[in-house]
């Protein structure tokens, strides 16, 4: 395969298109017949992957692996990993010429014992870099110094065990042109993503080489910048074989266009990979919102397997527990394939069937991990009286209900501590009834200002939409 991509970027030096090699099956995969290799009955996001002939993988936080369930979903389920942020900058590099692969090598050792492919991120980033280095003080010659080192030192000694980098990270501003916060992008100008390619080559010959972004899914103007570029340092023999196509996504928001621009890279000859797949929604998630979710979570799979230079599919996180989004977007989240509790949410199942697998022994995929009954118990003309109580499908030590009040406002709650934002009512567990067994059930109760009669809304339990009972 790395012979073929840096043919494809030689003929392309040589001035003549070429159509995107195979990678995965293309879409013919997705046609064949019962009893063929695509319609391979799979239970496991990897295995199904496997038979589609691409990767599935997850970002793995390092912190996480000691937690039984955590380690044993991102070894089952995922055929790749990504460290999350163990081999950035600023935790391999922290001060100038030491090196520290503490977090990387934990990470590599997990995957070597798991069977599993490590996807390395990010050699040259704006972000998350020590302050040595990025506030700004090293001259344009020390940089490129600093620069190139880091390059050579991660990738000589990742090599054997990393099969991409994402060597350039995030270079672009919206608009199509090069990132202007970026102290690579200030300091040493254009030129800094081609050196950065071919010092990574030069380290690792066998690392496929790719740069990555993310509101590049569909045609825009920031993905036309990266288009441009990637043709340019293709007609100069630069050795780049991958593009990354972060997709953070937003709930029904998934761009028109993301096959067509996928197909375009891959004309160019290149790779193509998802490399940071969620899809984040406004909380609290609720069924209808899941449901959605799981349709788009399949949909955007579909998008990979339909071209077929896309070689796999990374998700940002294992569990909603884990995700970046909440810190980063307050009230959203929801974004990846497993609840706060572990459990395979809806978006799970559409990427598993979406790959042709289908659900049999492993994970249950229902949804519900918990029901609740929301009951007025009492109702005057301006008040009102609440219980809910909820029965959980998991262990829990703390917990969160949250859920859409109809009418009035919360004037008083016992056996919780409840808020209310606008119509999002949010109760969290008293200290008293914090820890619960799996099948336990918690009740907590609130008074309203409103006698208004309304139906009872869903009720969510850790960010996951409960059946009612
Ligand atoms: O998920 C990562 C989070 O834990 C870090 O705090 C954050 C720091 O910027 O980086 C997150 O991962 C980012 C990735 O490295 C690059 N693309 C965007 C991701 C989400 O911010």
């Amino acid at each position: 395969m790395f012979l073929l991509v840096r043919r494809a970027a030689a003929v392309i030096a040589a001035g003549v298109m070429v159509s995107g090699f195979a990678v995965n099956g293309g879409a013919s995969a997705q046609t064949s017949a019962p009893g063929e290799a695509g319609a391979l009955q799979a239970a496991t996001l990897r295995e199904a992957a496997e038979a589609k002939g691409v990767f599935v993988g997850a970002a793995v936080n390092n912190g996480r692996l000691g937690d039984g369930t955590y380690s044993s979903i991102a070894s089952t389920q995922f055929s790749s990993v990504t460290a999350e942020n163990a081999m950035k900058w600023d935790a391999t590099e922290p001060s100038r010429g030491s090196f520290n692969y503490s977090g990387g090598d934990r990470l590599v050792e997990f995957a070597r014992a798991n069977d599993q492919q490590v996807y390395g991120h990010t050699l040259v980033w704006h972000s998350q870099l020590p302050s040595w280095v990025s506030n700004g003080g090293l001259s344009a010659g020390d940089l490129r110094n600093a620069m190139n080192n880091h390059i050579t030192n991660l990738a000589n000694h990742y090599e054997g065990s990393v099969a991409y980098w994402d060597v350039v990270n995030e270079a672009f501003d919206e608009d199509g042109s090069r990132r202007d916060n970026s102290v690579f992008q200030r300091t040493l100008g254009d030129g800094y993503i081609a050196e950065a390619f071919r010092t990574a080559d030069a380290a690792d010959p066998n690392a496929k080489l790719c740069i990555n972004d993310y509101n590049i899914e569909g045609i825009n103007a920031k993905s036309d910048g990266l288009y441009n570029l990637v043709r340019s340092l293709l007609s100069q023999g630069v050795p780049i074989d991958c593009v990354g196509f972060q997709s953070h996504l937003i709930l029904d928001q998934i761009p028109s266009s993301f096959q067509a621009n996928l197909q375009r890279f891959a004309d160019l000859g290149l790779e193509l990979i998802i490399t940071e797949l969620d899809i984040r929604m406004r909380l609290p998630a609720d069924a209808a919102k899941l449901e959605r979710q799981g349709q788009q979570f399949a949909s955007v799979t579909r998008t990979c397997l339909a071209v077929s230079a896309c070689a796999g599919i990374t998700v940002w996180g294992v569990s909603d527990r884990d995700s970046w989004v909440p810190g980063t977007f307050p009230g959203e989240g929801a974004a990846t394939l497993y609840d706060e509790n572990l459990r395979p949410k809806p978006a799970f199942n559409g990427m598993l069937t979406a790959l042709g697998g289908t659900t049999g022994p492993g994970p249950d995929p229902d949804p519900a991990s918990c029901t609740a009954n929301y009951t007025v118990t009492d109702r005057w003309n301006s008040g009102s009286v609440v219980r809910v109580t909820v029965t959980t499908g998991a262990s829990l030590s703390g917990w969160t209900v949250t859920f859409a009040l109809p009418a009035g406002s919360v004037t008083g709650s016992w056996n919780a501590q409840v808020g209310q934002s606008g119509t999002a009512v949010t109760a969290t567990n008293a200290s008293h009834n914090s820890t619960v067994a799996v099948g336990g059930s918690f009740s907590f109760g609130f008074q309203t200002n409103s006698g208004a009669t309304y139906t009872p809304p869903t009720v969510s339990l850790n960010g996951t939409a409960c059946a009612p009972a």
